[in-house]
């Protein structure tokens, strides 16, 4: 049998519902779990594709991060660990959204338009999260493979950014670490002892953590991590997949949106927690103050913690290294503001692999989502400055030799292939540690403005278009002038609408000086959005 017979045998095993249209978003393919073993197998096969035509391996990811345990997705991981290269989304669509007796001629269409040669080997690292759907789909992904002929490392359960990872070490050959689990475990935890190791005085509490794992991979993978840290971090982990469902009511998704502390977490007044997603590519951190208000340090109050500790420290160590924090429109306007006067701020549309080939362009690129998804990128020529600076045994100051030493470890301490809950959690404690900071004093760098998301269902989410980062609607026509008159009402307002690329939904944001006029705004604006760019069902209602 040819492969190609072999392809159409199998692909009948996994056959696509006729009309079933799926869009490859910005974190891939990602829907309720029962519409997506074709899209599974076909990933497989695509994957193949990727493979042969990069002469490396490729990875496939069967997840759907923070959303309802009912739903599922997958995405392709790059050589370099990195978001598959945009060209290729369009081919997953082709092959995704193929009637059953097409399927080979769009396989075929993809391998001459690349000009593949089939003789080529493919190897592909798959990983799933803990979703009950995840097994069969990740077996869907097997068969896409192995019927194309190509090899596939299961690596089960594990979280997003450690398939990243794995998919990065062994197309480096090992320099960026072993793609094993242990790998991962040492490479990341021997840096955080060694970034924490010129600590002199730390207590119970600063190395003291509670991390709520959504009930999700992250918590199983953060158990398996603990031996490791010798002692230098002592977490207390919630929503451990013991009890409880996935997502439900915990995870950084919800206590970003929500604003609240996580069910299941028991909190004491000052005490550090973090939540990560449900496969453990977002975090974010907060703390409960004395008069039981809830404080939270998200993706912008992190990025600009190490983005300052970088900067301090390239100053200490005399590296004339330029460091950059990317942001979306979802950063809160305070952050901006701070950190405009003291480091670069670029901007970019929402979606991780945007922020991610945007901080590419710097020496050293910091980038975090409000949400808490973003790592740090170092550029090649700033990674050799580093290391050949922590390495030279002729610098007496000693201020200078412990700079470079910390920023060595730090470079290590981050998983660069993509967000990383667990690496980023270890660099944060790691630089409040070596900075002394608590989390109140973190918290305090500066004031977040009072700031609200919303969801709103329209016919077709395509009527709204954007520019300008996303920041201002281009159609339909008269919203951008509706928004822009609502925000002239409140002090220190800002709202932007726009399409979700995961959801079929808008999102609108607005922010202002208190929280009932952001609410208020938020609501005003959701209902100029449902009468203009055609709502569904209800009129949007105040939340209070
Ligand atoms: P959409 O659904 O396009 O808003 C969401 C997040 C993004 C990003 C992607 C996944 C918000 C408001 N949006 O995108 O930041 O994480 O999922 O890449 O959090
Ligand atoms: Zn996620």
């Amino acid at each position: 049998m040819t492969q190609f017979e072999k392809v159409f045998r199998n692909s009948a095993l996994h056959p696509k519902p006729v009309g079933l249209v799926l869009q490859y978003g910005t974190a891939g393919f990602r829907t309720n779990a029962k519409e997506l073993d074709h899209i599974m197998f076909r990933m497989g096969l695509l994957a193949v594709l990727r493979s042969k035509k990069t002469k490396a391996t490729i990875g496939v990811m069967v997840t759907a991060s923070h959303n309802p345990e009912e739903d599922n997705g997958v995405k392709l991981v790059d050589p370099m660990g990195e978001m598959v290269t945009p060209s290729w989304e369009e081919y997953s669509m082709q092959l995704a959204n193929a009637e059953q007796d097409v399927l080979l001629t769009a396989l075929k269409d993809v391998i001459e338009k690349e000009a593949i040669s089939m003789d080529q080997d493919a190897n592909i690292f798959i990983g799933k999260d803990t979703r009950p759907s995840s097994e069969k789909l990740s077996q869907a992904v097997s068969d896409g493979v192995m019927s194309l002929g190509g090899h596939v490392h299961d690596y089960g359960v594990v979280t997003t950014p450690q398939l990243h990872f794995m998919v990065r070490c062994q197309n480096t050959q090992g320099c960026y670490g072993s793609p094993t689990m242990e790998g991962y475990y040492r490479k990341l935890s021997q840096a955080f002892v060694q970034l924490t190791k010129h600590v002199s005085c730390s207590n119970y509490d600063q190395k003291h953590l509670l991390v709520d794992g959504a009930n999700g991979v992250g918590a199983l993978r953060l158990r398996d991590m603990e031996r490791f840290l010798q002692n230098q971090l002592q977490i207390s982990l919630f929503n451990d997949c013991r009890e409880g469902k996935l997502n439900f009511q915990c995870g950084a998704d919800y206590v970003k949106v929500q604003q609240k502390p996580p069910q299941g977490v028991e909190m004491s007044v000052g005490e550090r927690c973090c939540s990560f997603d449900g496969d453990a590519d977002r975090i974010v951190y907060y703390y409960k103050d004395s008069d039981g208000c809830f404080h939270l340090q998200d993706g912008d109050k992190i990025a600009t913690l190490i983005g300052t500790f970088l900067k301090d420290m390239l100053t200490q160590a005399g590296l004339d290294l330029q460091v950059a924090v990317v942001q979306t429109a979802y950063a809160n306007g305070s952050s901006t503001r701070y950190l405009e006067d003291v480091l670069k701020v670029s901007w970019c549309t929402t979606g991780v692999k945007h922020l991610h080939h945007a901080a590419q362009e710097f020496d050293i690129g910091v980038y975090f989502e409000a949400n808490g998804h973003g790592t740090v990128l170092f550029s090649n020529a700033a990674v050799h400055k580093i290391e050949k600076l922590a390495q030279d045994s002729s610098i007496k100051n000693e201020k200078k030799r412990t700079a470079a030493q910390l920023l060595h470890s730090t470079i290590n301490v981050i998983n660069q292939a993509v967000g990383d809950a667990i690496s980023d959690m270890l660099l944060v404690e790691g630089v409040l540690a070596v900075q002394g900071l608590s989390v109140q004093q973190w918290d305090a760098i500066y004031s977040d403005l009072p700031n609200r998301q919303r969801k709103i269902k329209v016919a077709d989410r395509r009527v709204i278009t954007t520019t300008d980062a996303e920041r201002r609607v281009v159609t339909p026509p008269g919203l951008q002038e509706a928004v822009d008159m609502l925000v002239k009402k409140y002090p220190q307002s800002r709202a932007f609408v726009r399409p979700s690329g995961t959801e079929d939904i808008i999102r609108v944001y607005a922010e202002a000086d208190t929280q009932e006029n952001t609410d208020a705004l938020a609501q005003e604006v959701c209902l100029a959005v449902y009468r203009l760019a055609g709502g569904v069902g209800e009129e949007p209602k105040p939340l209070h």
